[in-house]
């Protein structure tokens, strides 16, 4: 009795987001088109708990969030999809990419997002160390052994220091047999480069680690085909200059997954490649009813715990409300019939597979004063929107907001907007194909100022002032809407302006629910303000 009782204690003490070694299974395999055939295979990693540093230093870390890790290496053919050159020294299409700095990954990176609005990134150093280790706590994840039978290194028994051959050579990824989460070459062929910069780690427990702000080396890991057995174990780190391009090193891909996509994520779109057929399973397709968004947001809040608005409290008396908005589908920009349009609003299907949640109004100025201190509005009132700010002072105040309320706000992306702003509709307006001044304050040079948030009716999913009052900043650079169909875009990786939406009490027009403006991320002007939003 006694010992079965001593079990259940040691279980719940490891807790439900514990991975155990038995339960480990491979993860789910999403592919990804690259184009002219090349695929991009990413493995769903779930969270959990693991010792990271091996026996003696190992220290507990705790990862709260799914991820994608690459099934693979990032080989020759993707670098050269994506890139248009291959660095290799070694030449072989299925070969990983060699001769890569980590600041060459960078730039792969961001033309890879750019490409198919991905979200890719390198791995942490302990989302690397979870995944490699795969439920187990031996030096390889293989045991406490590593042979020539299990990995691409170079010498054949632990602990045997080999003098680093040149005449070893890297194998097409995938030659050996993968760990429990179904990924391959963890151990051996090339060096992979992770985000982190390197430090010594810090005592005691931690979550979600990311190293320090900044550095001079960042960490590389697993070994490689030319390298000691023992640079091979999954706790082992090595650290170089970013800058600093070898035969040895490459790197593999990570996302962030959401807590949902352990049930369903869609394969990302390459605009011209194939066809995509996104998970349609919970998704508000537009249009839809007002009944059928506020069942939504319900069900969405019920399944997520959550309250369909959220609350905050800024002090003194000062609260931050936000509402709850679904994945969705819908018609983002305009059709070519709309009046007034413009032909940035290029019409196109947008997924949203991340539910998010949106300001009930826009950011007031007494939400400003009490986060920042300070005022900058031309036309005061506590209860009229905040502005005058540019898109880099809604940066600053999302900084200090995040600090003060250990929050994750942030600006919505044009896409998360407009997606609200329509709230299932597919007219000009949310509230039809025309506008008068009582749906909305807009309409000119007669109207001096701002009115006092929710001053007018809020749309179907609740939302105030989407059109007119002042213009919203959103998160993404501008540039004319892309044709085909996205998921999650975040717009082109730069351009000189950042997006705003839905108009403002001066203007005439352009209060639409597709009207986009852009301005140099430091503009400032009197009827310029903005909205927040957050994905938890
Ligand atoms: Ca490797
Ligand atoms: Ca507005």
């Amino acid at each position: 009795m006694k010992r079965i009782l001593g079990i259940a204690i040691v279980l719940v003490l490891l807790g439900a987001v514990t991975v155990l070694a038995q339960e480990v299974k491979p993860g789910k395999v999403v592919v990804i088109d690259l184009g002219k055939g090349v695929r991009l295979e990413m493995v769903l990693v779930p969270a959990g708990e693991f010792k990271m540093g091996g026996p003696g230093k190992d220290y507990e870390v705790t990862l709260t969030k799914p991820f994608y890790m690459g099934k693979y290496e990032v080989t020759q053919e993707q670098w050269e999809a994506v890139m248009g050159n291959n660095p290799s020294r070694e030449k072989g299409r299925m070969f990983p990419v060699t001769d890569v700095s980590w600041n060459d990954s960078q730039e792969f990176i961001k033309k890879l997002n750019a490409k198919t609005n991905g979200g890719y990134r390198l791995p942490s150093e302990a989302e690397w160390e979870y995944a490699c280790r795969a439920g187990t706590t031996t030096a390889y994840s293989f045991g406490d052994n590593l042979t020539k039978g299990d990995a691409n290194i170079s010498g054949d028994s632990i602990n045997k220091v080999d003098s680093i051959k040149e005449a070893d050579r890297i194998k097409e990824v995938g030659s050996y047999k993968p760990n429990a989460f179904g990924l391959y070459d963890m151990h051996g062929n090339v060096w992979e480069w992770c985000e982190d910069w390197y430090a010594d780690y810090q005592a005691g427990a931690v979550t979600d680690p990311k190293g320090p702000a900044t550095g001079s080396v960042r960490v590389l890991r697993g070994g490689s085909f030319n390298y000691y057995v023992s640079n091979a174990r999954s706790s082992n780190r090595y650290f170089i200059t970013p800058s600093v391009r070898y035969y040895g090193f490459g790197f593999r891909l990570a996302k962030t997954a959401d807590i949902k996509d352990t049930v369903a994520e869609p394969t990302v779109p390459i605009p011209g490649s194939t066809e995509l057929t996104p998970a349609t399973k919970g998704l508000l397709v537009a249009p839809f009813s007002e009944v059928k968004a506020k069942e939504a947001q319900k069900q969405l809040a019920k399944s997520l715990q959550k309250e369909v608005e959220d609350k905050a409290d800024l002090g003194k008396d000062v609260k931050l409300e936000m509402v709850l908005i679904p994945t969705g589908k819908f018609m983002m920009g305009s059709p070519a019939s709309e009046k007034g349009r413009s032909k940035v609003e290029t019409q196109h299907e947008v997924t949203l597979t991340k539910p998010y949640y949106l300001g009930k109004y826009e950011v007031t100025q007494e939400q400003w004063q009490a986060v920042m201190g300070n005022n900058p509005s031309k036309i005061k009132g506590k209860k009229s929107p905040v502005t005058n700010v540019s898109w880099i002072d809604c940066q600053e105040f999302i900084k200090k907001l995040n600090e003060k309320t250990n929050g994750e706000y942030r600006l919505p992306t044009e896409a998360e907007w407009e997606f609200a702003c329509r709230a299932g509709t597919t007219t000009a307006y949310s509230f039809g194909d025309n506008i008068t001044p009582k749906d909305a304050i807009y309409g000119g040079l007669a109207i001096g100022a701002p009115a006092e948030i929710g001053s007018y009716k809020p749309n179907a999913f609740g939302l105030y002032d989407m059109h007119g009052n002042v213009w919203e900043w959103c998160e993404d650079w501008f540039k004319e809407l892309p044709q085909g169909t996205t998921i999650d875009p975040k717009g082109p990786a730069t351009s000189g302006g950042r997006v705003l939406r839905g108009g403002s009490f001066y203007w005439e027009s352009s209060v639409r629910s597709s009207s986009r403006a852009d301005f140099p991320p430091t503009s400032r002007n009197f009827d310029f303000g903005f909205r927040l939003a957050k994905t938890k």
